[in-house]
């Protein structure tokens, strides 16, 4: 029995005054810290969107085109960003007031230009894994609750992928230590993810 605590994102850039700035994303920051002091985890993952500059999907790279366009990239649809969390930069760095000393492995993504890596398990075309997958099974997690930013993105395709990847776990999607892009995004990842088998609570439902 491992219970594992899996933060998506919660980066400087996806908060108010970065670059894809999500309403209200620092307000996660408290509540993952509370999950992450609570020490009932044995193993606390945070995944960070780390893209090279010029990376295939800001709409910078794409003439013409503004962000939140669909394009395409290496020829499928892509929703094109601002330029965001590239490496090294403030606006990738994990958010400042997050207690990162209780983080045990943080999992990078978003590092090959031709593709977009909405999931911490694998890139959007599903052809290459970041490794978290087999990390988790290799420390036997049983149990993991997620979430981060942003709901309609991240954190969606990464509860959908931990479905895949930790067959028989048990996940649960933390409401209110997310925060989406698009409200009817919103809607419709928590509707995915139920149908996924993916439990909804909040920190107090986990806490209480
Ligand atoms: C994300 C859009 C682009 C996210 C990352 O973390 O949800 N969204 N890159
Ligand atoms: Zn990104």
């Amino acid at each position: 029995m491992t219970k594992a605590l899996l933060l998506i994102d919660i980066q400087n850039g996806f908060c108010p005054g970065g670059n894809l700035a999500v309403a209200d994303g620092d307000a996660v920051v408290p509540v993952a810290n509370a999950l992450i002091d609570s020490g009932r985890y044995d193993l606390v993952v945070a995944s960070q969107d780390w893209h090279p500059p010029g990376h295939g999907s800001f709409a910078s790279q794409h003439p013409g085109r503004h962000p939140f366009e669909i394009g395409e990239l290496s020829g499928k649809p892509q929703m094109l960003w601002p330029d965001h969390c590239v490496q090294g930069t403030n606006d990738a760095a994990l958010h400042p007031d997050l207690h990162l000393a209780g983080i045990d492995f943080v999992q990078r993504k978003g590092e090959n230009p031709a593709v977009d890596s909405y999931s911490a398990f694998r890139d959007n075309d599903r052809a290459a894994l970041t490794g978290l997958g087999a990390y988790m099974v290799s420390k036997g997690v049983t149990e993991l609750d997620l979430g981060g930013l942003a709901t309609d993105y991240c954190v969606k395709f990464s509860a959908l992928d931990a479905v895949d990847m930790l067959p028989g776990a048990e996940i649960r999607f933390v409401a209110d230590m997310s925060r989406g892009i698009d409200p009817s995004g919103v809607e419709l990842a928590i509707a995915q993810m139920r149908a996924a088998g993916i439990e909804v609570v909040t920190s107090q439902d986990i806490l209480s």
